[in-house]
């Protein structure tokens, strides 16, 4: 094959590359598809002969590259890390100046600050795209946030307006397609140039810090429900449906409502009660946590989920300890359980504000720190649709960022702080009970102490900063001195001033 006939490549043929090439075919254009093991890709064009665009199976990655029109535009699927270095180490050689590399996997955005930067010096463009909404939404409408070379992207704009997820303009929700597995055509199409070099991965990454979140606290108010209420599984099922109709209306809500309706095929007993407790992680989540201590940005509700998930893990330690630790003598909950579901939801729901507000915290305070310039509403905007967090609640970020596109905070935005208002109390009320009886409410807890901590003027800080000035030396700022000002008191001297009792 040395014809360019392909408007654009993809190497990789695991479960997101084949989606991937899928949809692109599916909206005409013709790709052209490697994979290093050519009886994947065999089997993959073999399977799929009468897509509208076409797919052109390559057993060689030169003859890959010399089937695409130039500009080449190369996508690249394969695991984030050494193997993506690999495969863009093979297509250097064989690619020319002004040829686009895509990186559509799961890469840590400073490799892809890296990869930018190596690929510009050699005359190559380079794009990492985050891609967001597991298999379905590869297949059929993903959200992508795609970053780096920014004259690039009006070539590869084309291919991902056509494939990602579509959301009305205006209400933001989500276009179903005519007929299950048809594209849909028209509305707004859930992807925007996001910025500079990393800036797309690392959107990507607080994407899902934010979903580690979002399913933390899920799982927090079915514990709630289940154990201090005494809900059942399909009684919780018939409730999160009733949720996903209002505020709470999202992917992972409907997901939750249907999952715990499930029932297991071997035992017919309710699905999640026989899936054991320990959930895993790819490092997502760790990666955002790890980069909001290293911005010093607090993102605790985040850092909650995946240390959640940690604490999880270790179920051999937790049943050991079950029947060694104590915690409180619970009465049964005798109080009106329509109602504390009720204040659950809305616990849940400001949880997710302060969740949210803290991931948008992190982007505002990357763009300075990768001087990106990032736009926050259009950010929430391709989150509406094709991604895991998508979800109605992201209309209401847009909107915030609509009348404020400086807005210091999401909890300051008129909106959110009237949803906080008005549902605060429940929270308050759900956080007390949790500890009451002994439920572990890591996400509603610290998204708690995360509101009240930015709502304080004056913390006790105070008295930790004069802890470090007596045993380090670290100075002290005053309250009657202007800021940047440093003091310190020569603290061991038994003769210091004493406060008269
Ligand atoms: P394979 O089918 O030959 O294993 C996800 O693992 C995808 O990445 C697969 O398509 C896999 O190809 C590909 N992959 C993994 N490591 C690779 C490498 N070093 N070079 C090329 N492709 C690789």
């Amino acid at each position: 094959m040395s014809e360019a006939v392909s408007e654009i490549g993809l190497i990789g043929l695991a479960v997101m590359g084949q989606n991937l090439a899928l949809n692109i075919a599916d909206h005409g254009f013709k790709i052209s598809v490697y994979n290093r093991t050519t009886s994947k890709m065999e089997e993959f064009v073999a399977a799929n002969p009468d897509t509208p665009g076409g797919l052109v199976g390559c057993e060689t990655l030169e003859g890959f590259v010399a089937s695409l029109k130039r500009p080449r535009k190369v996508i690249i699927l394969v695991q984030a890390g050494a193997a993506t270095d690999k495969v863009i180490e093979g297509l250097i050689p064989l690619m020319e100046e002004g040829d686009i590399i895509i990186d559509g996997g799961n890469a840590k955005w400073d490799d892809t600050i890296r990869r930018e930067k190596e690929l510009t010096a050699k005359g190559l463009r380079f794009i990492g795209s985050g891609v967001s909404g597991g298999e379905e939404g590869a297949r059929f409408g993903p959200s992508l946030m795609p970053g780096g070379t920014e004259e690039a992207w009006q070539y590869l704009k084309p291919v991902w307006e056509a494939i990602a997820a579509k959301v009305d303009p205006d209400t933001g929700k989500p276009l179903e397609g005519a007929e299950p597995g048809k594209p849909v055509e028209g509305g707004f199409s859930c992807t925007t140039y996001i910025g500079p070099d990393g800036a797309g991965h690392y959107v990507k990454m607080v994407h899902n810090g934010i979903e580690y979140g979002d399913m933390q606290m899920i799982c927090e108010a079915y514990d709630l429900m289940q154990n201090v209420l005494g809900l059942t599984p399909s009684e919780m099922g018939d409730i999160f449906g009733e949720w996903n109709k209002g505020d709470l209306d999202s992917f992972l809500i409907e997901i939750t409502a249907d999952i715990l309706k499930q029932a297991d095929p071997v035992t017919g007993k309710p699905f999640v009660d026989i899936v054991l407790d320990t959930a895993g992680q790819k490092g997502t989540g760790k990666w955002t946590s790890v980069n909001a201590l290293d911005m010093g940005t607090p993102a605790p509700t985040v850092a909650e989920a995946v240390f959640a998930r940690c604490l999880s893990a270790v179920k051999e330690e937790r049943v050991a300890a079950e029947t060694i630790l104590t915690g409180p003598d619970a009465p049964e909950f005798t109080g009106d359980k329509t109602e504390m579901v009720e204040a659950i939801r809305q616990a849940l729901y400001c949880s997710k504000i302060c969740s949210y507000a803290q991931g948008f915290q992190l982007m505002r305070e990357a763009q300075k720190e990768y001087n990106w310039t990032l736009d926050f509403g259009k950010i929430a905007q391709i989150f509406r649709g094709g991604c895991i967090i998508r979800a109605a609640f992201l209309q209401k970020i847009t909107e915030a960022y609509a009348r404020d596109p400086e807005l210091a905070n999401l909890l300051l935005d008129p909106y959110f702080k009237g949803a906080i208002d008005a549902c605060q109390a429940s929270w308050r009320k759900v956080v007390a009970l949790a500890a009451q009886y002994g439920v572990s409410i890591p996400t509603f807890s610290s998204a708690l102490s995360y509101y009240d901590g930015y709502r304080t003027a004056r913390l006790p800080q105070n008295l930790l900063q004069a802890q470090r000035d007596y045993f380090g030396a670290h100075t002290y700022e005053r309250v009657d001195q202007p800021r940047g000002q440093f003091y310190h008191i020569d603290w061991p001297k038994p003769d210091r001033p004493q406060i008269e009792a």
